[in-house]
């Protein structure tokens, strides 16, 4: 398939070519690449990983992907034939010094350990593709798409780091990329890219994944946005029926738990705490809980049943307004968030400013996360506290 024959309209969200040679050229001249996933690695990150490893080892760059998921088969990945570092073995990741750190689907220290935030800086350069607003560590500026780009002289003089905020996942951006230099690209790279897609647009119930029936169906939000619908078709165009039904049961994780699985995600309704303003729904799960151990932390699954529960509360309850799980996850306290009718960015900076804890937060407007870099009991009890009556003041 020949992308720069589709009757794509020019837009915020399509990458220039100036803009895709540029990293294109900087790509070409590594010799080792790392490309970076986010902690609690999910599969836009992972998908987008294999698919930029897939694109270098073609045109002869070595690269590694380092990853945070304890089990990376719980991604479910087409392959699992390529370089993989897991984000704690500190050993194994100062083996190779980089020319690129390449990060994909983050641009925040604040989403990697700080063993590979330390390995990221070693890098002489820091290029990535990202959908998030926040990107510290592409300091000397970075292009977002939020109009279209005219000047390309302004283009080539920032770094490399490339976020849209519209799209709707990661792998979306590297669509544009390879769109933008023209490139055909194999039915294995459209596999990545859009498993991580579905992924992504699954989180925020943009398509009905069926897992039963082996089903992918788009919603008419995201069919509205003409940006990700024609990437959505044209990346489900090139993959098999087949393909779909996996994906598709992959992604619809709640058809298929397991009876310990079903057991937890009912008993996250038993648990629900409400703000004094009643605008806020939410679930703490203790540090030291056994049940939560025992399906082992935070992982793919765990993640599904966890985001599964916060959009059901916030169509369950009208008058909630936000859905917040806490949890305990690769050594730190979390906090995931969904919201309706409300926009989030609002409270990341409010909480920043009224909590005094070490801890971050951020993500999308309507949906997000963070950490607290500690399990003591108090400390997180103190935090969980604090947090809903931040929520409770903005709502
Ligand atoms: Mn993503």
């Amino acid at each position: 398939m020949n992308l720069s024959n589709s009757s794509i309209e020019f837009t915020a969200n399509r990458m220039s070519k100036a803009q895709a040679q540029f990293v294109d050229r900087e790509l070409r001249k590594a010799k080792n690449v790392d490309i970076i996933c986010h902690d609690t690695t999910d599969k836009d990150a992972a998908n987008s990983a294999l698919a930029m490893w897939e694109y270098l080892n073609n045109i002869g760059v070595h690269s590694r992907i380092i990853i945070s998921q304890k089990n990376p088969k719980l991604l479910n990945l087409r392959t699992y034939n390529f370089n993989i570092v897991q984000s704690n073995d500190k050993d194994e990741i100062e083996k190779v010094k980089p020319d690129i750190a390449f990060c994909v689907d983050f641009g925040s220290e604040k989403r990697i350990s700080p063993i590979v935030y330390e390995h990221i800086l070693k890098a002489p350069k820091i290029m990535g593709f990202d959908h998030h607003k926040d990107l510290d560590i592409a300091k000397d500026g970075y292009i977002q798409f939020q109009e279209p780009i005219e000047n390309s002289q302004n283009i080539l003089s920032s770094a490399p780091f490339y976020s849209d905020k519209s799209a709707k996942s990661a792998t979306s951006v590297i669509y544009r990329y390879f769109e933008a230099l023209d490139k055909k690209f194999s039915k294995d790279i459209a596999y990545d890219l859009f498993f991580g897609f579905i992924s992504d647009c699954n989180k925020k119930g943009l398509v009905v994944c069926d897992g039963n029936k082996g089903t992918i169906i788009a919603c008419d939000e995201l069919k509205k946005d003409k940006n990700a619908y024609e990437i959505y078709q044209n990346l489900r165009k090139m993959l098999t029926d087949e393909d779909i039904s996996f994906m598709a049961k992959k992604i619809d994780i709640m058809a298929d738990l397991t009876d310990e699985e079903k057991s937890f995600s009912d008993s996250l309704y038993k648990k629900i705490n409400f703000s004094k303003n009643g605008k806020v729904a939410y679930v703490a799960i203790a540090v030291d809980d056994e049940e939560w151990k025992s399906l082992g932390e935070d992982n793919i699954r765990t993640s599904a049943i966890l985001n599964n529960f916060r959009r059901n509360v916030l169509k369950l309850y009208p008058d909630v307004k936000v859905a917040l799980v806490f949890y305990k996850a690769e050594g730190a306290y979390r906090i995931s968030i969904h919201s309706k009718d409300f926009n989030l960015d609002e409270f990341y900076d409010y909480a920043k400013d009224n909590i005094d804890l070490d801890f971050s937060l951020g993500g999308h407007s309507d949906r997000g996360g963070g950490k607290l870099s500690s399990l003591d009991i108090d400390t997180c009890n103190g935090w969980i506290e604090k947090i809903v009556d931040c929520f409770n003041d903005l709502t």
